[in-house]
């Protein structure tokens, strides 16, 4: 009974926390993207992917190619973010020293950090587009789930050799989730991966989830990973 008491006085200050690292964000013009899913199902290999995409001269005008800002999080090292700052892109290690999720508290000297490099200097007089904040989130399907973050968005990785039966026995993930992405397609004829039992599983757990099938490797639907992004940052959706 304690420990029930405490856990929910963490979660209670995690939120409030989140709360109000949103409201700095949003102040900023700041959209937050949370990404999460199992070890290995493509989280580091999308965002950097996401990073060269948006500043491509074929998918964005230079005129709107947003600033950037990435956290990686990461139990132990720093390769993660030794990948993504290789597409010279802003971005930050965190490691939670055995914890197996980001929480907000983790993120308050990151926050400060992240405002400074995404908003314009003062002098720029070019229409200001919002910035695009990507958390990858410790590669685990439960806990991180349950921590509320400043991020406005939470997008979730399914990648195909984990199986469709995902949803059903790991729901809260799912159910917290504003956009499923089910990566590694190429893979398909050599897994058992059942669209059908990942359809009706996400129906009854979260039945309006929109579900993106793509390859980070063959680059099989990115476009409509784009689509979805450009409509979060444009205040569309
Ligand atoms: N075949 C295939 N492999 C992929 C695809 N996307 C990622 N991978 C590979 O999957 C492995 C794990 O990818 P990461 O991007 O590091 O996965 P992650 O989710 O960031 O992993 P953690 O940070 O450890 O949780 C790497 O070897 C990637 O090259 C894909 O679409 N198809
Ligand atoms: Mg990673
Ligand atoms: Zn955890």
């Amino acid at each position: 009974m304690p420990r029930i008491t405490v856990l929910r006085k963490v979660l209670a200050s995690n939120d409030a926390l989140a709360e109000a690292q949103r409201r700095q964000l949003e102040a900023a013009h700041v959209v937050g993207i949370n990404i999460m899913s199992a070890p290995g199902s493509g989280k580091t290999t999308l965002v950097e992917r996401t990073v060269d995409g948006l500043r491509s001269p074929s998918r964005n005008p230079k005129s709107q190619v947003p600033r950037i800002f990435v956290v990686e999080g990461d139990i132990k090292g720093d390769l993660d973010a030794r990948r993504v700052a290789a597409h010279e892109v802003n971005c930050v290690q965190i490691n939670t020293q055995g914890d197996c999720h980001i929480d907000s508290l983790m993120l308050s000297p990151v926050i400060p950090l992240v405002l400074k490099a995404l908003t314009p200097r003062q002098s720029s007089r070019a229409p200001r587009l919002p910035s695009l904040l990507i958390i990858e989130n410790v590669g685990n399907l439960v806990c991180p789930a349950e921590f509320q973050l400043p991020t406005h968005y939470n997008v979730t990785i399914l990648s195909t050799p984990e199986g469709s039966d995902k949803p059903t026995k790991y729901p809260l993930m799912f159910s917290k989730s504003d956009l499923l992405i089910i990566n590694k397609i190429d893979l398909l004829p050599y897994v058992d991966f059942n669209f059908r039992q990942l359809e009706q599983s996400v129906k009854r757990i979260k039945p309006n989830l929109p579900i993106i099938r793509l390859s980070t490797r063959t680059g099989e639907g990115l476009d409509s990973w784009f689509a979805w992004l450009k409509q979060r940052l444009s205040g569309k959706a």
